[in-house]
């Protein structure tokens, strides 16, 4: 008999070092390799984990992907984009307070057609790096309240204003979303992601 996995497939995009790999490694537990300083992610890689988190499905799959934004273009790695895209019942972009968006959005635009409509996919922006630090005029401005472990109220405020900007930017352009702020190395937001990603 071959045995078979009902898998639920997710697929992670966005920018290098936006913290795809880191994200998968947060949420699901594996030991994907990252970097601070150079794109780290070169293949696809898709992670199976046993899981009876959804009903009706036996494991979950991680799809992690290269970055964006390390060659003029995507081509390289389209097929990779596509691929994984094409089998995924929930496509999440991770992206950061920083506002340059226009290579997810040409990405996204790119990938439209590969979207699988058996799996009605879920798209959800993870707004991830929320703990980055600013300094104006020299002061450090505190961004990350360290005893709740949560965004202090002047980040919330970025926070809440990043949320807009990206309604702005993709409401229309791929599938219905929502976006949930999150901090991969610090374990803020992930449970939210988490049952963002899984319910259907
Ligand atoms: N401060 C902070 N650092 C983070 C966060 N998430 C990831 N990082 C760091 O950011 C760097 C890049 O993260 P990766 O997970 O490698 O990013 P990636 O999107 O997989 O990058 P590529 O594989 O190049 O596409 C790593 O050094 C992570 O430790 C976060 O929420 N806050
Ligand atoms: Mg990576």
């Amino acid at each position: 008999m071959k045995p078979v996995l009902n898998t639920y497939n997710i697929c992670f995009l966005g920018r290098t070092g936006n913290g795809k790999s880191s994200l998968i490694n947060s949420l699901f537990g594996t030991s994907l390799s990252t970097d601070p300083y150079v794109p780290c992610t070169k293949i696809l890689s898709a992670t199976t984990k046993l899981s009876d988190e959804i009903e009706g499905y036996d494991s979950i799959t991680a799809y992690d992907t290269p970055g964006i934004g390390e060659f003029s273009s995507i081509v390289p790695y389209q097929r990779y984009y596509e691929y994984a895209v094409s089998n995924s019942h929930c496509i999440v972009l991770v992206t950061t307070l920083d506002r340059n968006d226009a290579s997810a959005q040409r990405l996204l635009l790119s990938l439209k057609d590969f979207v699988n409509e058996d799996y009605s996919p879920k798209f959800v922006i993870a707004l991830n790096h929320i703990d980055s630090r600013v300094a104006i005029e020299n002061k450090e401005i505190v961004v990350w309240n360290e005893t709740a472990n949560e965004p202090t109220e002047y980040r919330q405020n970025q926070i809440d204003q990043r949320i807009a900007m990206l309604d702005q930017k993709f409401t229309g352009k791929f599938l219905p979303f929502e976006t949930i702020p999150v901090c991969a190395i610090r374990g803020y937001g992930l449970d939210r992601l988490k049952t963002s990603i899984i319910n259907k």
